[in-house]
Parts: structure tokens; sequence; C-alpha cells
């Protein structure tokens, strides 16, 4: 009888999903639900073929070194700015990640925080739970309205779009986005949305959500300059990536009232925060849940088994970001 290959899967998921690991594969879970450390990773990739990943876990030259027996990972996840893609090519490591899946899902959660922020949602639960509400006031947490409003989208990939879509058509807002290069007049036409500069973005903002892949040239892609630039009492919602805002330049501006108001998923270090953020009442904060719906998360983790079995099987994977050989 022939032997399965082994793979990993990098931390706790769904019991079902990993039974159907187990009908191709030797599959070996985590102990317990802990991230791990690359030189444990290494350990455990030991005689493994695949593995299972999560969004991160560090797939670098070293580790691609030390696991000889590696041929494919398999991320559950549309980011894959923990993994060098580049080496893994050229040590002949597939590498897939999970688009599309998440999409819908992601971008219901971005306007979920440009609401909440805009609206005042959480702010106005603590004061209420705090028991701090006794009478009707003209102003009582009044916040900036989302409909009729001018959206800034910078990124503009697969979710950018499908914030466009809900932004233009559900809440009649004018979009404005800012992408390295504009997408094409018959991807654009539908979405009713408008290509700017990144300077007229955010000069032209009621509310600026940010959907950009994170890699080295976006680090800190909004720092004190660009957030100089948004108009007084704008809305900021990152749901990137932590490290493309300056989360300490942000927070400054949210102290000051020069921003009304930020929803973030997404932080520099997370889990940990920057205090001053977790001081502030203007900002509603959530930890990095934006993909986080039941059937959603599902979709993500069998797309990724789907991959899995097509690379350890030597068919062609569904979404590789390794090139395929034909
Ligand atoms: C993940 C995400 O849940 O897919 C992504 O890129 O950001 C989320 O959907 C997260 O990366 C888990 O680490």
């Amino acid at each position: 009888m022939r032997t399965k290959p082994s793979v990993l899967v990098a931390r706790r998921i769904f019991p079902d999903i990993v039974q159907r690991l187990r009908e191709h594969f030797e599959v070996e879970e985590p102990a317990d639900d802990e991230p791990l450390p690359q030189p444990e990773l290494i350990r455990r990739l030991q005689g493994k073929a695949g593995l299972f990943a999560t969004g991160t876990e560090l797939i670098n030259a070293t580790l691609l070194q030390a696991c000889p027996d590696l041929r494919a990972v398999c991320l559950m996840t549309v980011g894959y700015n923990n993994v060098d893609v580049a080496a893994c090519a050229a040590a002949g490591v597939v590498v897939t990640n999970a688009p599309d899946v998440l999409t819908e899902t992601t971008a219901d959660f971005g306007f979920a925080l440009l609401l909440a922020a805009a609206r005042r949602v959480t702010e106005a639960e603590h004061y209420l739970r705090a028991g701090r509400w006794r009478q009707w006031n003209i102003d009582l947490l009044a916040g900036a309205d989302v409909h009729g409003s001018t959206l800034g989208v910078l990124g503009m990939g697969r979710i950018g779009q499908a914030i466009a879509r809900r932004a233009a058509l559900g809440f009649g807002m004018q979009v404005l986005y800012h992408n390295r290069s504009r997408l094409a007049p018959e991807v654009e036409a539908p979405l009713r949305a408008q290509w700017v500069s990144k300077t007229e973005l955010l000069r032209r903002a009621d509310h600026l959500i940010i959907v950009v892949p994170y890699s080295p040239q976006a680090h800190h892609l909004i720092a004190a300059p660009e957030l100089a630039l948004m108009k007084p009492g704008a809305t900021l919602v990152n749901i990137a990536r932590g490290g493309v805002v300056d989360d300490a330049a942000l927070a400054q501006a949210l102290a000051t009232g020069r921003l009304a108001a930020a929803g973030l998923d997404v932080f520099e270090g997370e889990p940990q925060l920057n205090p001053a953020l977790l001081a502030l009442s203007n900002v509603v904060l959530t930890p990095h849940i934006a993909s986080a719906s039941l059937p959603t998360r599902r979709a993500m983790c069998n797309l990724a088994v789907d991959n899995l079995i097509a690379a350890l099987t030597g068919s062609q994977v569904l979404t590789p970001l390794t090139p395929q050989t034909p």
C-alpha cells in the first residue's frame, strides 16, 4: 500500500476539515492553538510534504532550507506577506492563498466598521452600559453620515471593489479610489468609481477605507503627512494589515479630533495594540475578524485543502502564487 503524504496543520481548525485532510494525508495537528515560532514550525515540518498555513507562520529561505521534504504551502488566507513566495518558487515549493472566498464577507465587515465608527455605535453602547444615558440631547453621540458622502478606497483589488459596489449602489456614495494601476474601463464603470491620485483621495474622502496588501513598500502608507492631508473630521477604516497605517500617528490624529473616528481590525504588532488607541473612545477596535463568518472561514479552509490535495497529487492547484508548470 502506498503511504499517504504527511501534512502539518499549523493551527487548530474545524474537525471536519481535518477529517477531509485525513482522507488524503497523514495529518499532524497542533498540540495547542498557539502560533508556532519558526524553530518549532521547522521541527514539526520534518518529513512533511505539505503545510496548511493560517497566515501567521513565517515561511522564508531559512525554513525552506531546513525543511527539504516540503512541497506545498497552502494558505487559508488571501494575504501572504508572511511568505517569501520567490524563495518558495526557487525551492520548488508550491504556494497557494485563498482569494475570492472571503471577499464579500470582508467587504461586509469593512462597512460594519465604517458605519460603527462614523455613527459612533460602540461609543454609544459603552455610554449606555456605563449608565450615563439620562436624557435626550440634540447632539447626543451625533456622528457623520455615511450615505451620500464621499468614500475613498485605497487599494482596489477584489475586496476594494466589493466595498465600492456596496458604497455606490447601497449607500449612494461617491466612490474615489487609488490603486497603483487604474482599473480597466469595463471593470471600473459598473463600480461607479473614479481613479484619483493618492493625494486627491486623501483630500476629498469623507471616509477612507484601506484595503491594500501589506508589502515593505506599503509600510506606513498612511502616516502623519498623509493624515494631515485628510479632511478634518474624516473617518479612517483599516481592514488591510497592521503596518500599513502608522498607529501612533493615527492615535494622535484621533486624540486631537483632526480625524473624527476610526475603525480598525488590524494593528502594528498585533495582537498587541498601541496603548494610545485603547485610551480613545472614537475608535472602534476589533481583533482581526474581517473574514470571520463561519461559512467563510470554512470556505477558506476548504480551498486550502483543495489546493493541498492538488499540489501533493501533482494536479494544478486552484489559486497559485508560485508559477505553475504547464
Ligand atoms: C485571516 C486575513 O483571518 O485572509 C487574510 O489575509 O487577513 C484574514 O482573513 C488572517 O490573516 C488570519 O491570520
